[in-house]
């Protein structure tokens, strides 16, 4: 899967970094970071999947959330497993820290679930939101997050936030981080669905007659930090679950981009919805070992798209709407395809 020719050329490219940095010192840290990190380790493999999840690991992996008011759109998150082609057992939709129990979860900025729903920015306050620390003489951060629908955050390796709602209802975040310059943080991101492995849900929601039970689902992130940091197309962004598909051919690897160039469009109302319903397939990569680590090398990963809020569907959304000043100049990103790339991570060195 790697070529052995890779690490040869990677550590001859890098000892030339090190030597430019013993040179002059500024020029090493302006030529983009990439002194000091690994081996690009990507496998750009296909695996392929059609169907359904054929086991289910957890039915729920957020129970906790009570229905408040019949209008409340709470969806279970269920975690499964399907067996691609070559026999690689692969979770659906994704193998997250939020399965697995892990935290620190997500402190509220709205919250439907916790009846957390500040009327505006102002009615706001990160005074009691936790610190993660990564560095003791670092500065402290604070970011305010929307993802459709999961996301977990990691800074140079650790866990600083699971999302605590991983499907629905609509949420966001407050984080808070002490961290020193060069930082990296890296998001990933789950377009949650119904049809485990098949990347389609029930929509819209509560079900009515004229409710699509086979309607592929789209995702989105932004993100804005104090230190100035937000989402935007200078961020990396690599997809490695892309469905539904009516034949896996429909996907298109160009280098390190994973692209599905003929569907119709890459946002609603003008991606394909293809009518395999239970028999449409799927094409998966492997996530690489380490995606979380500053020193994981994404310099061949694609630059990441920006979206509108039109094209995400967020303009009625109160858990970002009511809070435009948190979020101002920040841009939802997600990879090239908004609706059929599901499983996402999105990187950023803040320098
Ligand atoms: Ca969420
Ligand atoms: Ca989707």
């Amino acid at each position: 899967m790697k070529s052995p020719a890779l690490p040869r050329f990677a550590a001859l490219r890098n000892m030339l970094l090190l030597a430019a940095c013993g040179a002059v010192l500024a020029g090493c840290q302006s030529m983009g970071g990439n002194a000091g990190v690994d081996a690009d380790n990507t496998s750009y493999k296909r695996m392929v999947t059609q169907g359904p999840a054929t086991k289910i690991i957890n039915p729920n992996i957020y129970p906790d959330c009570t229905a408040h008011n019949p209008r409340m759109n709470i969806r279970k998150s269920a975690v499964g497993q399907i067996t691609a082609t070559d026999g690689t057992v692969i979770t659906v939709p994704a193998d997250t820290a939020a399965g697995r129990g892990l935290g620190p979860k997500s402190f509220d900025l709205y919250n439907e679930c916790n009846q957390v729903l500040p009327e505006n920015t102002a009615a706001t306050s990160a005074a009691k939101v936790p610190v993660v620390e990564i560095d003791a003489d670092g500065e402290v951060i604070t970011g305010y997050i929307v993802a459709d629908n999961y996301y977990e955050m990691w800074v140079n390796g650790k866990l600083v936030s699971v999302d605590n709602t991983p499907y629905t209802p609509f949420n966001s975040a407050i984080v808070k981080f002490k961290v020193k310059r060069p930082y990296t943080m890296a998001f990933l991101l789950v377009d949650w669905d119904e049809h485990l492995g098949l990347g389609m849900e029930q929509f819209p929601v509560p079900v009515t007659p004229a409710t699509s039970q086979w309607y592929p689902g789209d995702g989105g992130l932004i993100a804005r930090f104090s230190d100035g940091t937000m989402t935007d197309s200078s961020w990396k962004a690599q997809t490695f679950f892309i469905a539904p598909l009516m034949d896996p051919k429909e996907v298109v690897e160009r280098g390190n981009i994973h692209d599905t160039p003929n569907l119709g469009g890459r946002t609603h109302p003008f991606a394909r919805k293809p009518n395999c319903e239970a028999k449409c397939y799927a094409v998966h990569y492997p996530i690489p070992a380490n995606w979380q680590s500053p020193r994981f090398n994404d310099s061949n990963w694609p630059r990441a798209w920006e979206f509108t809020d039109q094209e995400i569907g967020v303009t009625a959304l109160p858990a970002y709407t009511r809070y435009p000043e948190l979020f101002d100049g920040a841009r939802w990103i997600w990879t090239q395809n908004l609706v059929l790339d599901n499983v996402v991570i999105a990187r950023k060195t803040v320098r």
